[in-house]
């Protein structure tokens, strides 16, 4: 079983390209991990609760529960849209989840987890959290990231976080897998060093956030929404589930084998609180999840925000290129775990040159060519040559890299392996001429050895790019009249899917051009 999760998005607002590239993301894992044969189970879904949540209905005059539903939607048509292929949708106003998190809250109360205890000092309303003064920057004050900082006194819950640091430390020495890319490990092994000592504040009081989970055993309080939120990768799992729940077995579904989040929120909850959680619950350290860490997408070098007023919206993106268009991009233009710039013309230009002129250009001119000088149907044939040779060793090395990328999750290199393929097919068409080889009765035999090394290329490719573009792989594999191709998985991918003797559809553009007068306005 492989089990994916995304970090829950904040209902606060609209979806935007950072939440739509994560979703993309674990949705083209997920289908690579299907493609392979493994059964997978995919969950996302929305963060309701919270002050945030709790603050922008307030401004817009409505109940908190009307307003996070409404934009719930708008993630639900969103992902209808993008084609995600997920298992499980998890809402943290959900009764089930809510039955789970307090059960757990009474569980660590009673084993003397929690205790509660008088606090004052700063508390950044934005990030819904207390500060310390590690938290103030050099000139002494809390920094615009933290927003509007407010003195506050009160008494509240805390879970010993602090109690596992130790243990934690020693975890995420020795695992050198839970986090991808390696890279990260050391800023969270310095988060741990910073967490010693501090306990987590695990409440806020009703006469401050109503808008929460009641704690079980104090209902002046509701639960901090990190830590409400965290526990849905398991709530919605099975775990404590009532049988008649309607959520997955959990016994087959945990470990996750990747939690993957944003960078912004690897430390402190997905790096430390969240192991510590569930270690304090009682997980073992081989059921501990793994996190695939990704990074951001900027706006012309710049963090995208609503006050910058950048902020791009996959909605309209996806309604002026197409789905495939942008799930292309979103995986292509970007490393998994490094940032990079959202750039409109770059996903104007990869689209055209890898996708319409190369890949689509391939697809055409193969079915093209097949119709007009095999009248439609792949022949039998004894050529071959050098460069017949050189293309499925092509073929083979595209694939292999392709698999070796896929497996690290790096969605882009394993664009750019098809590509390489798709490259070497357009030079061998080049190289070869079947148009000229079609005049000469004595060549019909190299003619339809350069043809079908041209549709059995367009077969292999439509099936290893269906993670990513499967309306796409869908239309080339119905214009190759072979729709059994998406049933395959990749051990079956073998040189010998066309046969002679099979038909070949009408080559329709799979891949129109953009073309640029149609860009929207800035
Ligand atoms: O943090 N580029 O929700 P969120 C790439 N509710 N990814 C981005 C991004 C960008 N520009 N901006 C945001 C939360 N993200 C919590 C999560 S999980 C138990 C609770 C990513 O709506 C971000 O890194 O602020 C995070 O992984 C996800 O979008 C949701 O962010």
């Amino acid at each position: 079983m492989f089990f994916a999760t995304t970090a829950i998005d904040y209902t606060n607002g609209a979806p935007h390209i950072g939440h739509a590239y994560e979703k993309v993301l674990t949705d083209v894992i997920c289908r690579y991990r299907r493609l392979a044969g493994d059964e997978v189970f995919f969950l996302t879904g929305v963060d309701q609760h919270g002050q945030k949540v709790q603050q922008t209905a307030e401004k817009e005059g409505v109940n908190p529960a009307t307003f996070c539903k409404k934009n719930t939607k708008k993630f639900l048509n969103l992902w209808k849209k993008l084609g995600l292929q997920y298992d499980g949708w998890a809402e943290t106003i959900d009764a089930r989840h809510k039955a789970c998190v307090q059960t757990i809250l009474n569980d660590l109360h009673d084993r003397g987890q929690l205790y509660k205890k008088a606090y004052k000092g700063f508390y950044s309303v934005r990030q819904e959290q207390f500060l310390t003064d590690k938290e103030r920057g050099e000139d002494g004050e809390f920094g615009a990231e933290w927003g509007e900082v407010v003195e506050i006194e009160e008494e509240n819950w805390y879970f010993k976080l602090s109690e596992h640091v130790a243990w934690l430390r020693q975890f995420v020495e020795s695992n050198e897998d839970f986090i991808i890319p390696a890279f990260r490990r050391s800023e969270v092994l310095n988060a741990i060093e910073r967490a010693e000592g501090n306990d987590l504040c695990i409440s806020r009081p009703k006469s401050r956030l109503r808008w929460g989970i009641e704690l079980p055993f104090d209902t002046d309080y509701v639960t901090y929404v990190w830590f409400d939120a965290l526990i849905n990768y398991i709530s919605f799992a099975g775990y404590l589930a009532a049988d008649d729940a309607e959520l997955p077995e959990f016994e087959k579904l945990w470990p996750a084998n990747i939690h993957v989040i944003g960078k912004d929120i690897m430390v402190p909850s997905h790096s430390i609180y969240w192991p510590i959680m569930l270690k304090a619950i009682g997980f073992t350290d081989e059921q501990m999840p793994q996190l695939l860490v990704h990074g951001w997408w900027n706006i012309k070098g710049e963090k995208m925000s609503k006050s910058l007023g950048n902020v791009v919206d996959p909605d309209v993106l996806a309604d002026k290129f197409g789905t495939d268009a942008l799930r292309y991009y979103l995986v292509r233009d970007i490393i998994t775990g490094k940032d990079a710039d959202f750039n409109l013309d770059r996903l104007i230009t990869l689209y055209n040159t890898e996708l319409a002129n190369s890949l689509g250009n391939l697809c055409n001119r193969s079915l093209n060519m097949t119709k007009r000088f095999l009248g439609g149907e792949l022949k039998s044939f004894e050529y071959d040559s050098d460069d017949c040779i050189a293309l499925r060793e092509s073929l083979t090395k595209s694939t292999a890299d392709y698999h070796e990328a896929m497996q690290k999750y790096d969605t882009s290199a394993a664009m750019r392996a098809i590509y390489s393929h798709v490259s070497y097919c357009d030079g061998f068409a080049q190289r070869n001429a079947p148009w000229e080889l079609a005049k000469h009765e004595d060549k019909q035999d190299q003619l339809a050895a350069v043809l079908y090394h041209m549709v059995e290329s367009v077969a292999h490719i439509s099936i290893l790019l269906s993670p990513v573009l499967p309306e796409c792989s869908a239309k080339i594999q119905s214009q190759l009249l072979k729709p059994e191709l998406s049933e395959l998985l990749l051990d079956q991918l073998k040189w010998g899917l066309m046969q002679a003797g099979d038909q070949t559809g009408k080559p329709k553009p799979v891949f129109p051009r953009i073309v640029v007068e149609e860009l929207p306005a800035e």
